[in-house]
This record gives structure tokens, C-alpha cells and sequence, in this order.
């Protein structure tokens, strides 16, 4: 079992952190909130990645859905004429390399 007191000193900045905004946001319009996230959102690292193999919606489909299930994954926009997957994603959870390798595995080459 993890002992709460042994929170290392990076966990407890990040929980911190998470408590200071949750009072700072809890009384927000929805509105507000909204372009908080969007804010958050901004902050999210875009990746146009060349993808070879797609032929139809229906590729577009099966890479997004494949990607869209990985953590740290928070949109995605494959396009199979112009041969390029747009993601969006952060970094700290998910790498470049997961994200080609998924969408290997789905049966295109990244
Ligand atoms: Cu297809």
C-alpha cells in the first residue's frame, strides 16, 4: 500500500496545483469555463504525421478510433488524401513513436 505521506515532492506540486484551480474555477460561468479548457487545450502539442496506405473515410476512421483510445490523445483528424494524421496530444503522456506505432499496427505506415 502507498503511504499518502510518501507523495514525492512533483506529485504534491501537481495536486497543489490541481486544488488551487479547482477553487479557482468551482465558481466560473460555464462560459469561462469553457475557454479555460480551451486554453488547457491550446497548450496541447500538434503533430501532422504523413501516413501512407489510407484509401477512403473508412481508414480515416479506423486511425482515429485507434488513436483516440490512447491516453494523452485528445483529437485527431486523419485525412487520407492529403496522407496525414493531425493529432493533438500531450506530450508527458503519450510520444510520437506510440502514436506511429498504433497506427501501424491499424494497418497503415506511419
Ligand atoms: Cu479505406
Amino acid at each position: 500500500m502507498s503511504n499518502p505521506n510518501n507523495i514525492s515532492e512533483q506529485g504534491r506540486e501537481v495536486v497543489n496545483s490541481f486544488i488551487s484551480s479547482l477553487s479557482l474555477y468551482s465558481d466560473l460561468s460555464p462560459k469561462t469555463l469553457k475557454e479555460y479548457i480551451q486554453k488547457e487545450e491550446n497548450k496541447m502539442e500538434k503533430q501532422i504525421i504523413a501516413v501512407e496506405g489510407m484509401s477512403c473515410p473508412h481508414c480515416e476512421m479506423a486511425v482515429q478510433q485507434a488513436l483516440m483510445n490512447l491516453d494523452g490523445v485528445k483529437k485527431v483528424k486523419a485525412s487520407w488524401k492529403k496522407k496525414q494524421v493531425t493529432v493533438k496530444m500531450d506530450l508527458e503522456l503519450v510520444s510520437i513513436d506510440k502514436i506511429k506505432e498504433t497506427i501501424n499496427e491499424t494497418g497503415f505506415q506511419a
